[in-house]
C-alpha cells in the first residue's frame, strides 16, 4: 500500500507536469523571446542570449525597439538587452574565456527595412536611424561576457560591448563565416558589403568584388595587423558563398564549402587544396541552407572529422538570381532530401571524396543539425520547398501582391524533427518515430541550440523584412523546447566530480557515477559509459557555427556498492580538435545523457595553448555482481533510436501526438488547394492561425523554371560603393580601446559607477555605457555629427 502512495501525485498533476515537461519526442512552449530569435547561443548553465535584426519589435529598451534579449533556462522568461549596431545576419563564435563575439551585419535600417535616417557617404547605406536607433553594424565586433543570476545584469559587464569606434573589423562583412582557431582567435571569411539575396550581379562579370558589393577577403580577431588578403575560393564560389561552411581540421587547415565547391585551405599560407565538388550540384550554403555539422570526434574514429551535409537545394545556377531576388518562384522548387558526408583528411591517406548517405525523411531547406550528447544528430526546422531569404518579387512574380507566401521564399514548413545516428548501418540512420510535430513554422531566421539539460531550444522565424504579425509566415517570438528520445528515461545519470576546466593532455581525472544513476549490471553500465564535451555553438541561418562534440577517452573501476568510477582523459593534446573555450560535459550511460556541466577547455586565454602528453589511463576494473539501484523501468536505453518507453503515460502522450499528426495531414490537402488558388489571386493574404500552416505538406512541383532568364528587374544592381566611417566619438573606457583590448579575462568595466542612462536617449552616440561619464564629443552643438 505504501508503495502506491508516491504514484498519486503523478495522477493528480504535480509530478505529471514533470513528466509532461520532458516527454520524449514532444515540443513544449518555452516562452516569449521578445525579439525574434535570428541568433542564439548558450552563455552558461542559466542563460541563452538572443539576437534579432534591428526591426520594429514591440519590446522596447531605452526608447527604441529591442533586438537583443537574454532567456533564462530556469524561468523560461526573456529580458530585453540593448545592442547598439544592426546585428542583421552577422556571424558569431566563442572566445577562450567563455565570452561570445559577433562579427559584422548590416547598415542601419529604419522602418520597413529602409535605409536609416543618417546616410553613409554615397547614400547606399546608413550610419544610424532615428526611429530604431540602430547603428551601422557592417564592421561591428560585439562581445558579451555571459552572466548568471548571481551577477548584476544592470552592470555594463553583463551587457553587450558594441562600439565600432573602439573595436571593429577592417572591412564590412554581412553573412561572413567565422571559425575558431587553435589559439582561440577567430578567422572571419568573406561576406557582402551590403544587402541582397545572393552576392552576385548577373551576368557575373566581376566575381571578385561585384563592383564593391562582395568581400572576398579574410581577417582575424584579434587582428593580426595585416590587411585582409583575398581568399580565391571566395571568387571561385562567387554569389553562393555567404556563411561559407567552415570547419577547423586537426592539422590546422580549414575545410571550407560554398556554392558547389569544396577546399582544404591552409589559411596561414593562403594555399588551397581543391576537394571534390558537391555531388548533384546541391548548394548547402545560404540561401539553399542545408543542414551541416561535424560528426562526433571519438576515440573510435581516432578523432578524424567527417562533415555531413543534408538538404539544401539543387536549383540550377541561373535560378539563384542575384542581389535583387531569385529568378524563379523558389517556393515551388522542392528542396533536397540528399545527404553527403566527406572525411577531408582520411587517416589512411586516401583521397577524400563525398559519400552519399541515407536520405532524410523529407526534403528540407533551412534544416539545422543539433548534435546531441549521445552522438546522434537531430535535424530541426526548415521547409520542404524553396530557400532562405525573403523578397517582395522574383523573376517570375513581378509584384508583391502576387507573392503567395508573403515575403517568404520557402513553403511547406517542416514541423517534425528527424534523428540521424551515424553509428547505424546504412539504410537505417534516420528515424522520426514518435516525434511530435510543431505547429510553429520555423523558416528563415529561425534558430535552435542544445540546452544544458540535453533538450533543444527552438525559436525565431521571420521571413519578413520587418516585423509582420499578419502574414502567413509571421515574425515569431514563441520559443519551444524539443525533447529528444532519451527523455523517455526519467532517471538520468547524475555524475559527481565534473571538472570546471580541462587541459590539452595531462593527468586524467575521475568522475563517479552513483549506483542510483542506472539499473542492471554495473559492468554493462560501465562499458556503455561515455564522457563527452559538447559545444553548442552560435546558431543562426540553419547553422551552429562552432558546434562540436568530442568524446574523451575513459576507463573505469566498478565498485562493490554499484557505483562506477570513470577514469577520464583530458582533451587530446591538439587544440585544433576542440578549440579553447566553453563547453558542457555530459556523461552518457546506456545512451542516456546526464545534465551538462559547464567548463572551460584550455587556459582561458587567446594564444598558444599549453599541451602535455596525452593522458595515460589505468586499466578498467570490472566487478561481477555489482548493479545499479535505479528503477529499471525508468532507465531504458534510447539506443534503439526510437522514443519507446516503459512508461504507459509516455506511450499515451506519443499516441496522442501521432493522432494529432494524422489530423494535420488530413487538413493539408485542403490547404494545398488553398495555396494554389491563392497564387492566382493577387493580394491574397492568409492570416496566421494555429491550424493554417501546411506543416508537413508534400513537396510542390517545379513551376516553369525555364523562362527565368531575361525577366524584368533581373539586371545588374548598382554596387555599393560606400565606405564605413567610424562613428565619431572617442573612447573613454580604460578597459577597451583599439590597442589595449584585453580578451584574456572576462570583460569588466573600469569602474562600478551606476550605469543609468538618460531617459529616452537610447544607445545613441551621446552616451557610451562603457565610459566613466556621458560623452559629448561635439560640445559646440551638444550632439555629435552622425558621420
Ligand atoms: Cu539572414
Amino acid at each position: 500500500m505504501l508503495s502506491t502512495l508516491p504514484l498519486l501525485p503523478v495522477l493528480l498533476g504535480y509530478a505529471s507536469y514533470q513528466v509532461n515537461a520532458a516527454t520524449a519526442g514532444s515540443f513544449v512552449n518555452a516562452g516569449n523571446t521578445l525579439v525574434s530569435a535570428m541568433m542564439m547561443f548558450v552563455g552558461n548553465s542559466e542563460k541563452v542570449y538572443i539576437l534579432d535584426k534591428a526591426e520594429g519589435n514591440a519590446a522596447q529598451i531605452n526608447g527604441h525597439p529591442a533586438w537583443g534579449a537574454v532567456w533564462d533556462f530556469g524561468t523560461q522568461q526573456a529580458t530585453v538587452m540593448d545592442v547598439r549596431t544592426n546585428v542583421f545576419c552577422s556571424s558569431g563564435m566563442h572566445l577562450p574565456n567563455g565570452s561570445y563575439v559577433t562579427f559584422g551585419g548590416n547598415g542601419a535600417v529604419g522602418q520597413g527595412g529602409n535605409l536609416g535616417s543618417q546616410l553613409n557617404p554615397g547614400g547606399y547605406s546608413a550610419a544610424w536611424d532615428a526611429t530604431y536607433q540602430d547603428f551601422d553594424g557592417t564592421k561591428a565586433i560585439r562581445i558579451l561576457n555571459p552572466c548568471t543570476n548571481s551577477d548584476d545584469f544592470t552592470s555594463s559587464k553583463c551587457q553587450w560591448f558594441d562600439d565600432p569606434t573602439v573595436l571593429s573589423m577592417q572591412t564590412m562583412r554581412w553573412y561572413s563565416a567565422a571559425e575558431a582557431l587553435a589559439d582561440g582567435s577567430i578567422i572571419i571569411i568573406g561576406g557582402f558589403t551590403n544587402g541582397g539575396y545572393i552576392n552576385r550581379n548577373y551576368p557575373n562579370v566581376d566575381p571578385a568584388t561585384e563592383g564593391g558589393a562582395a568581400n572576398p577577403t579574410y581577417e582575424y580577431f584579434p587582428s593580426n595587423g595585416q590587411t585582409p588578403a583575398t581568399f580565391n575560393f571566395m571568387i571561385q564560389t562567387s554569389g553562393l558563398n555567404a556563411y561559407a561552411h567552415t570547419f577547423l581540421m586537426p592539422d590546422g587547415k580549414l575545410f571550407v564549402q560554398a556554392n558547389v565547391s569544396t577546399v582544404l585551405w591552409d589559411h596561414k599560407a593562403n594555399q588551397e587544396t581543391p576537394l571534390p565538388p558537391m555531388p548533384g550540384n546541391i548548394v548547402r550554403v545560404y540561401p539553399a541552407s542545408g543542414a551541416t555539422a561535424m560528426l562526433p570526434l571519438t576515440p573510435a574514429n581516432n578523432y578524424t572529422p567527417t562533415i555531413i551535409f543534408c538538404g539544401g537545394s539543387d536549383m540550377p545556377d541561373y535560378a539563384w538570381g542575384n542581389y535583387t531576388f531569385p529568378f524563379i518562384n523558389t517556393w515551388d522548387y522542392p528542396a533536397s532530401s540528399k545527404c553527403h558526408t566527406i572525411t577531408p583528411e582520411p587517416v589512411d591517406g586516401s583521397a577524400p571524396s563525398y559519400v552519399e548517405d541515407d536520405d532524410m525523411p523529407e526534403t528540407r531547406s533551412m534544416g539545422q543539425f543539433i548534435t546531441l550528447p549521445t552522438g546522434q544528430l537531430l535535424v530541426v526546422n526548415g521547409a520542404l520547398n524553396g530557400t532562405a531569404g525573403y523578397s517582395q518579387a522574383t523573376g517570375q512574380t513581378p509584384t508583391f501582391a502576387q507573392m503567395p507566401f508573403g515575403e517568404s521564399l520557402s513553403s511547406g514548413p517542416v514541423g517534425t524533427p528527424a534523428l540521424y545516428d551515424p553509428t547505424k548501418p546504412a539504410g537505417q540512420r534516420w528515424s522520426n518515430t514518435g516525434f511530435g510535430t510543431s505547429k510553429i513554422p520555423r523558416l528563415y531566421h529561425s534558430s535552435a541550440v542544445l540546452l544544458p539539460d540535453a533538450s533543444v531550444l527552438i525559436a525565431g522565424s521571420n521571413p519578413n523584412v520587418d516585423v509582420n504579425l499578419t502574414t502567413i509566415f509571421p515574425t515569431t517570438y514563441q520559443a519551444e523546447i524539443f525533447y529528444p528520445p532519451y527523455f523517455s528515461a526519467t532517471t538520468r545519470p547524475q555524475p559527481v566530480g565534473m571538472p570546471n576546466t580541462l587541459s590539452y593532455g595531462g593527468n586524467p581525472f575521475d568522475i563517479l557515477i552513483p549506483a542510483t544513476s542506472y539499473s542492471g549490471s554495473a559492468n554493462d553500465a560501465a562499458d556503455s559509459a561515455t564522457v563527452v564535451i559538447h559545444r553548442s555553438g552560435f546558431t543562426t541561418h540553419a547553422m551552429n557555427m562552432g558546434q562540436r562534440l568530442l568524446q574523451l577517452n575513459n576507463t573505469y573501476t566498478v565498485n562493490s556498492n554499484g557505483s562506477i568510477t570513470l577514469h577520464v582523459a583530458q582533451v587530446p593534446p591538439n587544440p585544433n580538435l576542440f578549440t579553447p573555450g566553453p563547453a558542457f560535459m555530459f556523461v552518457n550511460v546506456h545512451g542516456i545523457p546526464s545534465n551538462g556541466s559547464y567548463l572551460i577547455v584550455g587556459n582561458g586565454q587567446i594564444g598558444a595553448q599549453p599541451t602535455s602528453a596525452a593522458s595515460v589511463l589505468p586499466p578498467s576494473v570490472r566487478l561481477a555482481g555489482a548493479s545499479g539501484s535505479a528503477d529499471p523501468s525508468n532507465t531504458s536505453s534510447s539506443g534503439s533510436n526510437g522514443s519507446t518507453t516503459g512508461s504507459t503515460s509516455h506511450t499515451g502522450l506519443i499516441i496522442g501526438a501521432i493522432v494529432a499528426v494524422v489530423a494535420i495531414l488530413g487538413a493539408i490537402g485542403a490547404f494545398i488547394g488553398i495555396c494554389t488558388a491563392r497564387r492566382r489571386r493577387a493580394a491574397a493574404r492568409i492570416s496566421p492561425s494555429s491550424s493554417s500552416y501546411p506543416m508537413t505538406s508534400a513537396a510542390g512541383g517545379l513551376a516553369g523554371a525555364g523562362g527565368a532568364l531575361g525577366m524584368r528587374g533581373a539586371g545588374v544592381r548598382s554596387s555599393d560603393s560606400s565606405a564605413f566611417v567610424p562613428l565619431q566619438h572617442s573612447n573613454h573606457s580604460q578597459a577597451w580601446n583599439a590597442s589595449t583590448t584585453s580578451l584574456n579575462t572576462p570583460y569588466k568595466d573600469h569602474d562600478d559607477a551606476p550605469m543609468g542612462r538618460p531617459s529616452g536617449m537610447g544607445m545613441s552616440m551621446d552616451y557610451d555605457p562603457y565610459a566613466s561619464s556621458p560623452m559629448n564629443p561635439n560640445p559646440d552643438s551638444g550632439r555629435p555629427p552622425r558621420y
